[in-house]
């Protein structure tokens, strides 16, 4: 085939895709215009082999320190992986190996990411789920009491995937101090939200329990995929995660795959340096405009949130949830759902401007006509 040929063909099966337009289910976005320009630099290289890539090695350690200066760490250990999924399996992973029980168990909130059912599985890790009070947060007293001496690690959400809700971090905090057991804070989504909010929500390094955090910039930090974010309150955890690389240009390695892009790392960078603090909040707060926006439009059709949204990501109750889904999804456009409670659920992503909402809006009325959903 020749280059003209395979760019069609590329083309005809990147057109079946649905357009981001239509996405309000997604934590992922369109990368920011200088995520892309970033990428293309570093297309080529590696971050496993730290040694040949020694600027970019360099530029990974600038961009943890300036995360880590956002969450009130700036001397943090971490690195770049390929999403929330690695950085929380790795945080579970160095609580796991600093503290060496027989039955190590997790005590997490029920509304924790599916992510941890993997981790239980690889780790060999018991994962112990707590309910939520009313407003859909951990219930930090019985988190303390599922506590036990096989207990490695306690996990808190700072922007939980369906609801986008906050757990009393700072609870946790005092509970993971006093019971000598670390403290994973899974920010994948919120950790690039709740610093650019101007209602405070204690939640990072901050807090003296908190031990590692998960932060994802290929979520709200518009870079391109795969960017996740691992960081640690010091040296001692990644040492704890560390294997011997004989044969490489480094002696030890702490992450969890081999071969890794620095592409990821420089448009991640890039985005930050490029926008800096404030353009972040104008993002953040565009992208919670539009959310209001979305609720004020689903509340005058008789739909109302599950909690009042706290951040980009919103769920309506109704029973109905999937069938609107399923008829969204044939007009191509995709929202997802959540089980408790029965909810429709959007997260207004960067790409979800006004006219987006409004535009969806429009489709629903005509859906929920067609099914008489109200
Ligand atoms: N922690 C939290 C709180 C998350 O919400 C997610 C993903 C993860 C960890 C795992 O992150 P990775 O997917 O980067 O490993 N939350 C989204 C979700 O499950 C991921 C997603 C993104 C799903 C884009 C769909 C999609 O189109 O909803």
């Amino acid at each position: 085939m020749d280059v003209v040929d395979i760019i069609n063909d590329l083309k005809s099966f990147r057109r079946k895709d649905i357009p981001y337009s239509r996405v309000l289910s997604s934590m992922c976005t369109s990368p920011h215009p200088i995520a892309v320009k970033a990428h293309q630099l570093f297309i080529e290289t590696n971050l496993g082999d730290p040694g040949i890539f020694v600027g970019t090695w360099e530029l990974e350690r600038k961009l943890i320190s300036m995360i880590g200066k956002l969450l009130h760490k700036n001397d943090c250990a971490g690195y770049i992986c390929s999403g929330g999924t690695e950085a929380n399996i790795q945080g579970i992973r160095s609580a796991r190996n600093l503290k060496r029980v027989k039955k190590p168990n997790i005590v997490i909130p029920k509304s924790a990411h599916f992510s941890f059912e993997k981790i239980g599985d690889i780790l060999g890790v018991r994962i112990k789920r707590v309910g939520l009070d009313e407003d859909y947060r951990v219930n930090t007293s019985e988190v303390e009491k599922k506590i036990d001496k096989n207990t490695i690690a306690i996990v808190g959400i700072a922007g939980t995937t369906e609801l986008g809700q906050v757990d009393p971090i700072d609870e946790l905090s005092e509970i993971a101090i006093e019971k000598d057991v670390k403290l994973h804070v899974d920010a994948a989504f919120g950790g690039l939200v709740i610093p650019f909010m101007d209602k405070k929500f204690p939640f990072d390094f901050e807090l003296e329990g908190v031990s590692s955090i998960t932060i994802d910039p290929h979520k709200m930090g518009m870079a391109t995929i795969p960017a996740g974010g691992i960081l640690f309150r010091d040296e001692s955890y990644l040492r704890a995660l560390e294997v011997e690389t004989p044969y490489l240009t480094s002696k030890y390695q702490y992450t969890l795959t081999g071969t890794r892009p620095g592409a990821s790392v420089a448009s991640a960078y890039a985005v930050l340096k490029y926008l800096g603090f404030k353009g972040m909040k104008r993002i953040i707060e565009r992208c919670l405009k539009n959310t209001i926006l979305l609720v004020e439009e689903m509340q005058k059709l008789g739909f109302e949130p599950v909690i009042e949204p706290i951040m980009n990501v919103v769920s309506f109750k109704t029973k109905k949830a999937e069938k609107i889904k399923e008829e969204l999804y044939k007009r191509r456009w995709v929202i997802s759902t959540i089980k408790e409670p029965r909810a429709i659920r959007m997260v207004i992503m960067p790409h979800v401007n006004e006219e987006i909402v409004l535009n969806f809006i429009e489709e629903f009325k005509r859906v929920i006509k067609s099914i008489n959903a109200i």
